[in-house]
């Protein structure tokens, strides 16, 4: 399938390489093409694009990124610099690249004004995010943005009308002492990601931030970190024990209908056709998007999958590309109108 549209896909400021290297050691048993890949924004990644029928690429920042620096003006400083880094690089490539804006999540404030200035001045497509925000004096805190002091962010990300990914990053400090240390190879994909996304996401729910905000569209990876399994069970201890207690539970509507209304899933680096079936019942093709999640994963994997796998026709195109186009009010594109067969 041509035209494809991808968008969990990573990038790294060269002059950050050391950094680069360390994450590498952790995940790729190719850390010196990894690093390469990582650190081009264009040529390398664009090739394998055409390649392999991707038409356009919504880019963001690795993990752990900017949720991995606890001094607020290191931080702050970093996001700007980041996003201006990227603004410079896609500008001669609007019909195949464009990015989600990066974050300093310190203060709710600052967050929305750079989000409104990388959407406005930029043209960003929302914002990617690398879960809870390490703060403190020793970046043993985490802030978490599911209390009403991030009303005012969530507000501005619901007035400017675009999504916000909540994308993994590794533990730290405490909660890598307590829960990880000793069990390190769980770090990642195999679980420690799926987990600090899940409980996140599940605290906006249960904290109320979509039914302040019912028009906020969340974006998870990696087919929904694990919860689409979980709907049924869930649900079943929300509605049928937790909002009978008292004080009971008392967000307004299902699990199923947050993930209805305001909760999307991309397959990043998840690319399993059983699973995927078992998304298209429990979450609906309307609400999945296809990704890659490169240079983590690549395009020949991802790609060959899902150009291959049997599914019908009109989910192909939705989860392929429509869906996209619809959440992110994406023009044309490089072969958007490409016919599906
Ligand atoms: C990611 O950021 O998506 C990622 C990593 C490391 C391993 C796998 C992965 O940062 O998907």
């Amino acid at each position: 399938m041509r035209g494809k549209v991808i968008l969990e896909e990573a990038w790294a400021l060269p002059r950050l390489e050391e950094k680069t290297k360390w994450w590498a050691s952790l995940f790729s048993h190719e850390p010196e093409k990894h690093t390469q890949e990582i650190q081009d924004l264009t040529e390398t990644r664009l090739a394998y694009a055409d390649k392999h029928g991707v038409g356009y690429t919504i880019l963001s920042y690795t993990a752990p990124g900017v949720q991995d620096i606890f001094d607020p003006k290191e931080a702050q400083a970093l996001a700007v610099e980041i996003n201006d880094y990227a603004a410079e690089k896609i500008k001669a490539h609007p019909d195949t690249l464009g990015s989600f804006a990066t974050l300093s999540m310190h203060n709710p404030e600052e967050a929305a004004a750079e989000l409104t200035r990388c959407v406005k001045e930029y043209g960003f497509l929302g914002a990617l995010v690398n879960d809870t925000q390490r703060a403190g004096a020793d970046g043993d805190d985490m802030i978490f943005y599911d209390g009403p002091e991030w009303d005012v962010f969530w507000k501005t990300v619901t007035d400017l009308d675009v999504p916000f990914y909540l994308h993994p990053r590794n533990p730290t400090g405490t909660i890598h002492e307590k829960l990880w240390k000793d069990r390190s190879w769980l770090i990642g994909p195999p679980l420690s990601f799926a987990h600090g996304v899940s409980l996140h996401l599940l605290g906006m729910v249960t904290n109320g931030v979509f039914d302040r905000h019912p028009k906020l569209q969340i974006i998870i990876g990696h087919l929904g970190e694990h919860i689409p399994f979980d709907l049924w069970r869930i649900n079943h201890w929300f509605e049928d024990r937790k909002k009978l207690l008292n004080p009971g539970l008392d967000c307004k509507k299902t699990i199923r209908e947050y993930f209805n209304e305001n909760v999307w899933i991309t397959t990043s680096g998840h690319f399993s056709t059983t699973t995927l079936n078992f998304c298209c019942n429990e979450v609906g093709s309307d609400r999945i998007l296809f990704s890659v999640d490169y240079p983590f994963e690549n395009f020949e994997d991802a790609c060959g999958w899902f150009d291959n796998m049997e599914i019908n026709t009109a989910d192909r195109k939705k989860i392929g590309r429509e869906n996209a186009k619809k959440l992110f009010k994406l023009g044309k594109y490089k072969d958007s109108e490409t016919k599906v067969i």
